[in-house]
């Protein structure tokens, strides 16, 4: 639905200092270039609209689903009420697929929809999450399911899957089909979860949290190894990989490898240093279309901090001996992998990096952009135009005045390549289909939907097409 310009909607004073931010970076446009910082490709963090924590990415069918935790404008602590998917083939432009998981999936969730995982299985996907028990003031672990890896989900219990006050699940299905549910913070602990991915067998054992295993920690008598929390397990040329958050406050990523799931572990050193504005991290590892990436969360974006954070990626390469190399956090984030066809439909909320627009879930299904202000712009990177674009579509409505898409190139200051005017269409959600010739779009380049208009928010876009 549709705020009026104010009160500013939830996501506003990120949006404002985005803009704020935009405004400084075209005034280093407008100095001269021996003093223009170096141009950095900032592609990081990759959801710009709102603050995403807890990584856990899957891929499924060419497209890393990436699940995260969302934390609220302007927090001053964990009070995280829902949980966000994203997806991209390209791991610089994603679709915004929106919130479908929330405390109100769980009728026996009370708060603190923290950080979950997601797995494939029997043709579902479950996600397990830990959350506060109305009921026991405890944290527990819950499980939903869906058909489709952007929902919607279901509660599959009704109940905690398992509850022992602590959090942050991870399941990891092995090669000869056992599946494991990894889970906590102070301890470390494992079920056997049986086939039918919501129920286990056995009883919560908790992993030896010895030096050898997971590191040494000095000044903490009570927790003398270096585990946290946030557990990862993969596999990786019959090595068992356990990547994790260390030591809070502040965390870094370490990880300790096994011969097997369960162990015995061994501390294999640092992943991702202490770094990036934010006191907690949280490792997702996965290989997508032959690299691999590490998914993290910092602080990094405007107004971002320990409880206000965002998502990043980078990619990374093992070492010939199968170590993970130390990783640092940049503002490059993960090169794209291929190219972005604008000759399909593409969603308005597939995105590289957005400046002061949001999204909503669409009357028609999906998402749209919206809170569109003027000068507010979308990057969409690397668009292979090929021989040349004559003319851009999309799926527009305005419940004011409407206004201008301008199509830039390279920039949201390049060369324009067109200009569509959206009329006002009697509401957010009255959508009419706009079209306009195109001149000098060819090659691969980055596109800049650039929008103008008057005061106020101009108009919503939920999908756009060029034709060749
Ligand atoms: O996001 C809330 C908590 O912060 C997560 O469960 C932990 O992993 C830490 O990132």
């Amino acid at each position: 639905m549709k705020i009026p310009v104010s009160p500013f909607p939830a996501g506003a004073g990120l949006r404002r200092t985005l803009a704020w931010v935009l405004g400084l970076m075209l005034a280093f446009a407008l100095v001269p270039a021996a003093v223009q910082p170096s141009q950095a490709r900032a592609d990081n963090p990759i959801v710009q609209h709102v603050y995403t924590a807890d990584p856990a990415p899957l891929v499924h069918d060419g497209r890393v689903y990436l699940y995260t935790g969302h934390d609220e404008d302007g927090s001053t602590y964990f009070t995280m009420k829902d949980w966000r998917v994203f997806s991209s083939a390209d791991m610089v432009n994603w679709t915004d697929h929106g919130t479908p998981l929330s405390l109100a999936t769980f009728s026996w969730a009370s708060a603190d929809a923290w950080a979950g995982h997601v797995v494939q299985r029997n043709g579902k996907f479950y996600w397990y999450v830990p959350v506060k028990n109305r009921a026991t003031g405890r944290m527990a672990i819950g499980v939903a399911v869906a058909d489709s890896p952007t929902g919607p989900f279901r509660d599959a219990l009704g109940r905690p899957l398992v509850e022992n006050g602590e959090i942050d699940p991870h399941a990891f299905v092995d090669d000869d089909g056992q599946a494991y549910l990894y889970w906590g913070n102070p301890n470390l602990w494992y079920v056997k979860l049986n086939a039918d991915m919501i129920s286990f067998s056995g009883s919560a054992t908790k992993i030896p949290l010895t030096t050898q295993g997971f590191g040494t920690r000095t000044g903490n008598a009570d927790r003398p190894t270096l585990y946290e929390e946030g557990p990862w397990v993969y596999k990786r040329g019959g090595l068992y990989y356990l990547v994790f958050a260390a030591e809070c406050c502040s965390e870094f990523l370490a990880y300790s490898t096994a011969p097997g799931p369960t162990g015995p572990w061994t501390y294999r050193g640092t992943v991702m240093p202490r770094q990036g504005a934010s006191f907690t991290n949280h490792p997702g590892v996965i290989d997508f279309k032959g690299n691999s990436y590490l998914f993290y969360h910092n602080g990094a974006l405007p107004g971002g901090g320990g409880f206000t954070r965002s998502v990043a990626v980078e990619r990374f390469t093992y070492n010939a001996d199968g170590t993970i190399p130390t990783i640092n956090m940049t503002s490059a984030g993960a090169p794209q992998v291929g190219t972005l066809d604008p000759y399909v439909r593409q969603e308005a909320e597939t995105i590289a990096w957005g400046s002061g627009i949001e999204t909503e879930p669409a009357s028609g299904g999906g998402m749209n952009v919206g809170w569109i202000e003027n000068g507010d712009s979308i990057k969409v990177k690397g668009v292979a135009f090929g021989g040349g674009a004559s003319s851009f579509s999309a799926r527009v409505a305005s419940g004011a005045q409407g206004g201008t898409v301008e199509l830039r190139l390279g920039s949201a200051g390049g060369t324009v390549a067109g200009r569509c005017t959206v009329p006002g269409t009697g509401g957010w959600q009255n959508w009419t289909t706009v079209t306009c010739p195109v001149s000098g779009a060819t090659g691969t380049q980055d596109l800049y939907l650039r929008f103008t208009g008057g005061s106020g928010y101009l108009f919503n876009v939920d999908w756009w097409q060029f034709a060749r």
